[in-house]
């Protein structure tokens, strides 16, 4: 890639992750800019004015361009390589399964482990606690969906990985820090496995 890039990002974040073991499985050299979360560095009005106007990281900086959102910058990042099916549905596929991750998976196993590990229970307010039940059970089921995919397959789309192993393994991974058990899902971890032991792996770092 000609342009220089930048990930605008908070090392323990999976979805900073997702962006950066992109990079790495494709090897591509990205610079990384950290911005501290818990201090509030993404809501700055420099930040909103010039990086990203939704106050969150990931960002990938190209040029002099923004591509908020880690799956849109795994996207940009990957175009051209093994990691995008060429083939048009599974290339639909693929997205469907990086949507899913977003809506299913995302919001319910990445924000306990937020919840759980950075805020604290005691320091969670009502509104919360009340969403904590919920969410473990939301998360349990897209635990189980994946499982149940799996089951009899190696990857998610066809029969290479993909982007939405990529985006789905970035919080499933660290599901553990977030109290599920992910013993309950042989699959998910044999899927898993074949992921870390991939050239060109990298690790969380959180
Ligand atoms: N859908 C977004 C979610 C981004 C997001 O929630 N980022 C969190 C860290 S994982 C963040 O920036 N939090 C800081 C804040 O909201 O102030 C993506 O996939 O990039």
């Amino acid at each position: 890639m000609s342009e220089q890039l930048v990930l605008h990002e908070y090392a323990a974040s999976g979805n900073c992750y997702k962006v950066r073991l992109t990079a790495a499985l494709i090897g591509v050299p990205i610079e990384r800019r950290e911005y501290d979360i818990m201090k509030g560095e993404t809501r700055t009005p420099e930040f909103l004015a010039k990086v990203n106007a939704n106050g969150r990281i990931p960002v990938l900086e190209v040029g002099d361009r923004f591509i908020p959102e880690s799956n849109a910058a795994c996207h940009y990042l990957a175009d051209g390589s093994k990691l995008i099916p060429a083939d048009r549905f599974e290339h639909a596929d693929m997205l469907r399964w990086m949507f899913w991750e977003q809506y299913n998976h995302e919001p319910n196993i990445a924000t306990l482990r937020f919840w759980i590990r950075w805020i604290g229970l005691e320091q969670l307010h009502e509104a919360q606690r009340l969403q904590m039940a919920p969410k473990r059970q939301a998360g349990n089921a897209a635990l189980k969906l994946m499982d149940g995919h799996l089951s009899g397959r190696d990857w998610f789309v066809g029969d290479a990985i993909s982007l939405a192993d990529i985006c789905l393994f970035a919080y499933t991974h660290v599901a553990d820090e977030a109290d599920f058990d992910l013993e309950l899902y042989p699959s998910v971890i044999r899927w898993m496995e074949q992921i870390m032991t991939m050239d060109g792996y990298i690790a969380m770092e959180a």
